[in-house]
């Protein structure tokens, strides 16, 4: 690939251009880039590149015929025409998927601006694209240049060590990357995640993920939502994301009614390990998660209202499903299943009745279904 800068300030780009993955690049000869100054082609003896806005206002403007000029020098050095970029804050905003598009293009020609901006007529009649790298001002195009020459480097085969490190970075897979730590295992008190100490590789590339996912979650929801995720991982991202903003509605009470709170708050203190909250008389809540399991007597307002078990089964997920169901047989049910049973669809679960008849069910968590397409 060449990339040919025209910039007021070839001294700005050359030193960053010359080291570390692009620097190496260059010499490789996998990317090539060469800066040119306008300035050379201004036609005057002082070669002036700027000059006053028509109509008045702050500030120098650069003037067309040294960049039009300088462009049709350029050309002709390289093979083919060249996308000419402009580099200005009112471009479309550079991302990984425009860097990796323009990493396709044989050749760039970038186009830096200076001073309060850039004759129009260069945007109108030179420049193919217009790229900004971000909502604030740089007093020119130089660093933006020097971002869009690395961003889209990356994407050229042969300049970074391996493809995988392109595929495994921010961005790349829509999401943030994972936290990463090398020697010592304890600094400072710090201690490296045990998961990466036991040298247990499909343990290690699912902790990496979830953590992938959680950081984006709590940082960049927005890149969340356009995330190609499995649906165990969009439950793991939507459960993270309500921390931070709901973006689908999350279920956050079940009603379960009964002729008798005080005995079904005992059932589901006794099956759920804790004594949730006396709201009212006739209203208790169990707190599962973003979810409240409300106890409630509906004769609460209404002494005629009729008191019948409610929905088809309540689901609960738990970490061990033989304690759950020694702490259900304890509690009282008013029916409960023999035995822990494994399903067809993979759960281990029981089915049970609350004291009041309500139906409820508890699932392993490890193996709750939750829409196929597990990893
Ligand atoms: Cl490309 N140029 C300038 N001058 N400022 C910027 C920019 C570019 N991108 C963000 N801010």
């Amino acid at each position: 690939m060449r990339i040919d800068v025209l910039t007021l300030f070839p001294e700005m780009l050359e030193a960053p251009l010359s080291a570390s993955i692009i620097g190496r690049a260059r010499e490789a000869g996998i990317v090539e880039v060469a800066l040119h100054n306008p300035r050379h082609y201004a036609h005057d003896r002082h070669q002036v590149a700027d000059d006053y806005a028509y109509g008045g206002g702050p500030g120098m403007v650069m003037k067309p015929e040294p960049i039009f000029e300088c462009v049709d020098a350029v050309r002709p050095m390289a093979p083919g025409a060249g996308r000419v970029i402009l580099l200005t804050p009112q471009g479309r905003l550079l991302s990984d998927a425009i860097a990796a598009e323009l990493a396709n293009e044989a050749r760039l020609i970038l186009i830096c601006g200076h001073y309060e901006g850039v004759d129009e007529r260069v945007r109108e009649a030179l420049a193919d694209d217009e790229i900004s790298i971000g909502d604030y001002v740089l007093s020119g195009g130089e660093p933006a240049a020097w971002v869009l020459i690395d961003a889209v480097a990356r994407h050229v085969p042969g300049v970074l060590g391996s493809a995988r490190s392109l595929a495994e970075e921010s961005h790349a897979a829509g999401l943030l990357e994972y936290p990463q730590y090398t020697r010592p295992a304890e600094y400072r008190g710090l201690r490296v995640p045990e998961v990466l100490l036991s040298g247990h590789h499909a343990e290690v590339e699912r902790w990496r993920r979830e953590q992938s996912i959680l950081r984006t979650a709590r940082r960049r929801p927005d890149m969340l939502r356009a995330a190609p995720l499995t649906p165990e991982e969009r439950r793991i991202a939507e459960t993270a994301l309500a921390g931070t903003e709901v973006t689908v509605p999350l279920l956050f009470r079940v009603i379960l009614p009964t002729d008798d709170v005080e005995r079904d708050v005992r059932f589901y203190a006794t099956v759920l390990g804790h004594e949730g909250e006396r709201i009212a008389p006739r209203r208790h809540y169990f707190y599962c998660g973003p979810t409240i399991l409300a106890i409630v007597d509906p004769r609460e307002h209404d002494a005629a209202a009729p008191v019948r078990p409610n929905v088809e089964h309540v689901y609960f997920s738990v970490a061990g499903i033989d304690a759950a169901y020694a702490a259900a047989r304890r509690a009282g049910c008013s029916w409960l299943e023999d035995r822990v049973r494994k399903r067809d669809w993979g759960e281990r679960s029981f089915y049970a009745r609350d004291p009041f008849g309500n139906p409820i069910c508890f699932v392993e968590e490890k193996t709750a279904f939750t829409g196929g397409g597990r990893a």
